[in-house]
């Protein structure tokens, strides 16, 4: 069977030569225009990115390849012995566009546990940080010292040519995966657990089987299970979002792998973008703690006003893009309700009702474009059912997700020489100036 690098050299030539055809063919075909709303709100709408692995259409939701999520939950392969998509397979579709065999993902789980450890001068940095710094910050400090052993940085030294970019900087993606739930959960045993022992990585299990382990988990089957589904599903949600994009712009100066990545991970650790995760806890329980054990429709109706007529935003709904509730969101509950345990909690069914109410609450406050939940609104409350309840832990999940999107952007836009990205900004008045001509 063909490893990953393998399927990629297959993949690679067609693309590059579809992308010759688009240039040579539609370099000055316009397909949508620029308005003063785009350029002051935040190049919202604007169609100005290349991202293969996945495109969001504001109904529908998103596609990997052109699959749903459904779609991938039915065909991307498990771990053995469980029923949920691995990461590791979604990181195939994302990066090839085909569905791995078992074998295929299987195998890119073993170079995964092979690669992960992290190397000492990592650890004892990460040893060295003060338990009160945030775990994002940490998590994107660490990330960013691994790049100490960039196998792109060591090429591009060397002056390997521009055509040959994308193999180096696979093998550093692959290694920023593999290395990213040790990472991840040294920082959650120094914060939370310090006096528990460090769990080696076991060569058998795949890479969340690893990270559950390592988190205190491993004997937790549904946790472990959840922890797939949340971390495939997370890993890419096409280009624009703050994130993946920061990736991409850093990656675009052909800065290494971990140092983009590091910087993704600083945009997602905002409360508009993945931190949410944290802040939907927070606010559900200082809700359940308000309302108590009698939950109805009208005492969280009562409470979101409350939010809202404070001037803060409801954590978990809205969004840049999406006009539908989140098939993301759609799928953390469906795994809900496949379990008794899960619908079984009072914290669970708080954010059910929560996403019973919201939506026409949101729409007769009349500012948000979206009243929806989005994936943020559901993520964090299994976690918290399951023991996990440090929500300041919950964006560095996200975290070891958004990696597979990014990684997989970053080693395309060598594949296809991209360019550094350099979009063109307006002062006010030259763009006042701009509208007189
Ligand atoms: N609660 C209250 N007001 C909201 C709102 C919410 N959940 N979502 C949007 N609004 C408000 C905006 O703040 C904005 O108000 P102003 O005109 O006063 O600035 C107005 O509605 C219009 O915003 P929008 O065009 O609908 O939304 P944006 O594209 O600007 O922002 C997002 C999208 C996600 C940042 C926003 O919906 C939000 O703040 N949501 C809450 C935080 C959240 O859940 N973020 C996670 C998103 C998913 C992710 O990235 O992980």
């Amino acid at each position: 069977t063909k490893t990953l690098e393998e399927t990629l050299r297959e993949v690679i030539p067609p693309k590059q030569e579809q992308l010759k055809k688009l240039k040579a063919e539609h370099a000055q075909t316009v397909v949508g225009d620029v308005k003063v709303e785009n350029i002051i709100g935040g190049m919202r709408g604007i169609k100005a990115m290349l991202w293969e692995a996945s495109v969001l259409d504001p109904i529908e939701g998103i596609r990997f390849h052109g699959m749903s999520i459904p779609e991938c939950r039915e065909v991307l392969p498990p771990a053995p012995g469980g029923k949920e998509m691995t990461p590791e397979s979604m990181l195939w579709l994302l990066m090839t566009g085909k569905v791995p065999t078992p074998q295929q993902s299987q195998q890119l789980s073993a170079e995964l546990a092979e690669k992960g450890e992290l190397p000492s001068f990592v650890e004892k940095l990460v040893d060295s940080f003060p338990k009160t710094l945030h775990p994002m910050t940490q998590l994107s400090m660490g990330v960013a010292a691994l790049n100490h052993d960039s196998a792109f940085q060591a090429a591009y030294e060397r002056g390997v040519k521009k055509t040959e970019y994308w193999a180096p900087t696979l093998e550093d993606c692959i290694n920023l995966v593999a290395k990213l739930p040790s990472l991840a959960a040294r920082i959650y045993r120094n914060v939370y657990y310090p006096d528990r022992p460090l769990v080696p990585i076991d060569r058998n299990l795949d890479l969340t089987g690893n990270y559950s382990n390592m988190l205190g988990f491993g004997n937790n089957e549904n946790m472990t299970e959840y922890l797939r589904l949340y971390i495939a599903l997370h890993g890419d949600h096409e280009g624009g979002n703050a994130s993946a994009h920061t990736s991409h712009l850093v990656g675009s100066t052909l800065a290494d792998p971990y140092l983009a990545y590091s910087a993704a991970l600083n945009a997602l650790a905002g409360p508009l973008h993945g931190l949410a995760n944290q802040e939907v806890l927070r606010w559900q329980i200082a809700m359940q703690k308000e309302i108590g054990d009698t939950i109805t429709h009208d005492n969280i109706k009562e409470y979101l006003w409350r939010t809202l007529k404070s001037g803060r935003v409801v954590p978990g709904y809205g969004h840049g893009v999406l006009r539908n509730p989140d098939p993301r969101f759609v799928a953390l509950q469906d795994f809900c309700k496949t379990r008794p345990d899960l619908q079984a909690s009072p914290t669970i069914q708080l954010v059910q009702q929560t996403a019973e109410v919201a939506p026409e609450v949101l729409k007769e406050h009349g500012k948000t474009k979206n009243p929806y939940p989005n994936v943020d609104a559901a993520s964090g409350c299994v976690l918290y059912h399951y023991g996990l309840t440090e929500f300041k832990y919950y964006t560095v999940i996200f975290g070891v997700s958004r990696a597979l999107g990014a990684v997989t952007q970053l080693v395309w836009a060598r594949a296809l020489g991209l360019p550094i990205e350099r979009p063109k900004s307006y002062s006010m008045d030259a763009l006042e100036k701009l509208i007189k001509n």
